[in-house]
């Protein structure tokens, strides 16, 4: 896909779901009062695939499975959780999965329909809405893993799950910036949004691993890397982001490394390959923009962010976007983005800037690990981003996936 037919997409998308609008507004607003009416049993009929979302028996599956605790693992328990020869990790694991995705699902859902209205019954939000429920009532009708076939035809439906919600932050990054104009509770959406998105990153983080614990990676257990070489995941992400830079631009600063260059350590890849890449559309974005015509730059003197800009760049949505001057820079509307080295991965997608998302998911994900994402920025030069992450392997005081 190409960020501009990315774009494309998503505002196409929307217009097509704006003629179910109405439909899936009665759907939520019966949900909503436990009552379904004449209306909406209506449509609820003439369209099976949503009207099971909402019959009232599911409900109470979902409210049970809400009022039950989530059981959250640290990386010390995921890494030494044994391997064994007959399978028999596999076979706990996917066991472990079956009783407690359902659950973590179901707060999911609860927090959707807390949702003020003008948000829950945003046609692209309740999309979200929608695959959750989805996502439940297949996981908690899944039938009970005994034996290693059924193992195997679980982790095929978790396949299927995990791509089916690739594109959820985009998603509700969209869903948010088209109703939240109607929304002056900062706190709200930066809550929701806070435990959305980590909660995500929670089951794609435990269901990649039982996914990655059928497969023999070298120096992998699981999601785990005992081995990172953080030199290489940030060139790998740089090199992406320069490549974005040239479609968007035709040009892009190097990216030069220093530091403990050689340092390795066990870590888990997926979040940063949401995070650095992140970061660096930031940095590059403000180099490109604030010198339009220098080539190279060791650290980000992309201009910094104007003090009364600062405050508000981790909002869910705030962007400087509009304001971009990428318009006159801009030299390839056509150019197509394709990350070879890693299809399918939904950050490989996402656009230089533009839905605000970026700063505040990434410091979330940090916080989420045990970490932290911090912002210096002088205005008029440049900004610094301190990116700190968690040793996985602590015993006492970890993390919780
Ligand atoms: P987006 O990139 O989609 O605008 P982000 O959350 O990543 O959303 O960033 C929010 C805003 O913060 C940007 O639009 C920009 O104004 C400002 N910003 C972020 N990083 C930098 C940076 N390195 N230099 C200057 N401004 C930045
Ligand atoms: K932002
Ligand atoms: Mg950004």
């Amino acid at each position: 896909l190409t960020m501009l037919s990315l774009k494309h997409f998503s505002f196409t998308f929307c217009k097509e779901k704006r003629s179910s609008c109405f439909r899936h507004l009665t759907h939520f607003a019966s949900s909503q009062s436990n009552s379904v009416g004449n209306d909406s049993k209506a449509s609820l009929q003439s369209n099976p695939s949503v009207s099971s979302y909402y019959k009232v028996n599911n409900q109470s599956a979902i409210d049970t499975a809400a009022g039950k605790p989530s059981v959250r693992l640290t990386p010390y328990m995921i890494l030494y959780s044994g391997k064994s020869h007959d399978g028999s990790h596999l076979l706990k694991s996917a066991q472990y999965l079956w009783k407690e995705l359902p659950v973590r699902i179901a707060h999911r859902i609860h927090e959707f329909r807390s949702l003020p209205f003008i948000i829950g019954c945003n046609p692209t939000i309740l999309e979200v809405h929608e695959l959750y429920i989805r996502a439940f009532n297949i996981l908690n009708n899944h039938p009970v893993i005994r034996t290693p076939e059924d193992e195997a035809a679980y982790s095929r439906l978790l396949r299927n799950l995990l791509d089916d919600h690739t594109h959820v932050v985009t998603q509700l990054a969209a869903g948010f910036k088209e109703c939240r104009k109607h929304i002056q509770n900062e706190d709200l959406v930066r809550q929701f949004c806070d435990r959305t998105l980590t909660s995500r990153l929670g089951i794609r983080l435990l269901v990649t691993h039982h996914l990655s614990l059928r497969e023999e990676k070298p120096y992998h257990v699981g999601i785990i890397n005992k081995s990172l070489r953080l030199k290489d995941l940030v060139e790998k992400w740089a090199e992406f982001t320069r490549r974005l830079a040239f479609h968007r631009y035709g040009k892009s600063p190097d990216i030069r490394l220093s530091g403990h260059v050689g340092s390795s350590f066990p870590y888990i890849t997926l979040p940063l390959d949401y995070v650095l890449p992140e970061l660096f559309k930031n940095a590059v974005r403000a180099t490109i923009e604030s010198h339009p015509d220098a080539s190279e730059t060791i650290s980000d003197r992309g201009g910094g962010i104007p003090h009364a800009v600062l405050p508000k760049v981790m909002h869910y949505n705030f962007t400087t976007a509009e304001e971009s001057t990428e318009q006159r820079l801009a030299v390839d509307p056509l150019g197509n983005i394709v990350d070879a080295s890693n299809p399918g991965s939904g950050s490989t997608m996402s656009p230089m800037h533009g839905f605000g998302f970026g700063l505040p998911t990434s410091r979330a994900y940090a916080e989420y690990l045990g970490g932290s994402l911090t912002i210096q920025s002088l205005q008029g030069l440049g900004t610094d981003v301190y990116l700190r992450l968690k040793h996985i392997d602590s015993k006492h005081d970890a993390f919780r996936i």
